[in-house]
């Protein structure tokens, strides 16, 4: 019997991330991507040493009280770890690790398709080619909002943020942006900080959502807040769906306050988004795909398995969360 540490893998990983699983661990695989209900990832837990799952399992604090005690470690396939209760993870003795920085620059990729399919009515103007209801041009016909020149605001100034910035930067974009901590001026690159959200707010032409949700930043973009954009003004959101009120926003857009959104991410996705977004024309709406490329796929699982790699060494994983 190999003495190699048996690993949960709770969804089909790329074949290169597989591979390797297969060279240095025992791992419980999911050939056919199924989603385990919370019983069955329990019982499988029962077999193995750690868990690499995605954000599609849940682990809140009494999902993480039923582990098992041989589980040592989650090292999750995503940078947000908002689906584990770190504390409850604490209290219980677990290492939970993410996968930072591999996903900035395909995350970052999707947060410029949302502002630009927002921005020039994409969603609208695809529609209607599908359906073959474009039947005219006029100088008039499907006139969106210009991108180039205007101001591109961050919530959220960590990696993906920067390199949102920095690819807004391209458009001639002026960046402004609020995050806990002021960025030092080589990574500020120029950006203009504000110390508060809506401090923030009346500058954002396009405000695109970076932070992760916490207990802070849930329900942030609010009827409120959304008041302080100027009017016509644009919400991207790569991060969480809880950080944004749905019918706030729903209603901003409605009402033309704001000119569109562009978002990748939901409250109660897949299943269970607000409705009233698949009616809205001016919304560009995308199945949660901001690390979907194939090399950022492999890069996360390579990440999540050099955490494991650390940790089954007896040494401090680098993306180590709790
Ligand atoms: C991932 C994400 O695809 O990494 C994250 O936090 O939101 C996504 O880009 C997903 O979470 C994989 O588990």
């Amino acid at each position: 019997m190999s003495d190699k540490p048996v690993i949960l893998v709770t969804r089909k990983l790329p074949d290169a991330v597989e591979a390797r699983l297969l060279r240095d661990y025992q791992p419980m695989l999911n050939p056919d991507d199924r989603l385990y209900s919370t019983d069955e990832l329990i019982e499988m837990a029962a077999k193995a040493e750690a868990i690499l799952p995605c954000h599609t399992e849940k682990f809140p604090a009494d999902v993480i009280a039923r582990l098992p005690d041989n589980i040592r470690a989650i090292a999750n396939f995503s940078v947000g770890y908002d689906h584990v209760d770190i504390e409850a993870a604490k209290a219980k003795g677990l290492i939970v690790t993410n996968t930072p920085d591999v996903l900035s620059d395909a995350t970052a990729e999707i947060a410029i398709l949302l502002m630009l399919g927002a921005a020039r009515r994409a969603s609208e103007g695809e529609r209607m080619v599908r359906a073959c209801e474009w039947k005219d041009w006029s100088p008039s016909f499907m006139v969106g909002t210009q991108v180039t020149g205007k101001r591109f605001g961050v919530i959220g100034m960590g990696r993906v943020g920067q390199v949102a910035a920095e690819r807004a930067r391209g458009f001639g974009m002026e960046i402004h942006y609020y995050n806990r901590k002021r960025l030092a001026p080589d990574l500020e690159c120029g950006a203009i900080y504000h110390a508060t959200v809506d401090d923030l707010l009346p500058h954002c032409d396009v405000l695109s959502i970076h932070c992760p949700a916490t207990k802070e930043t849930t329900g942030l973009i609010n009827r409120e807040r959304i008041a302080l954009m100027p009017d016509g003004s644009i919400v991207v959101n790569t991060g969480r769906g809880g950080v944004v009120v749905d019918a706030d926003l729903i209603s901003a857009l409605k009402s033309g306050k704001l000119f569109a959104a562009g978002l990748d991410v939901f409250n109660g996705e897949p299943d269970g988004i607000d409705p009233q977004y698949r009616e809205l024309d001016n919304v560009f709406l995308l199945p949660h795909i901001g690390s979907a490329t194939f090399e950022t796929r492999v890069g996360m699982g390579f990440r999540a398995l050099d955490n494991l790699d650390a940790i089954f060494a007896g040494k401090p994983p680098a993306d180590r969360v709790a």
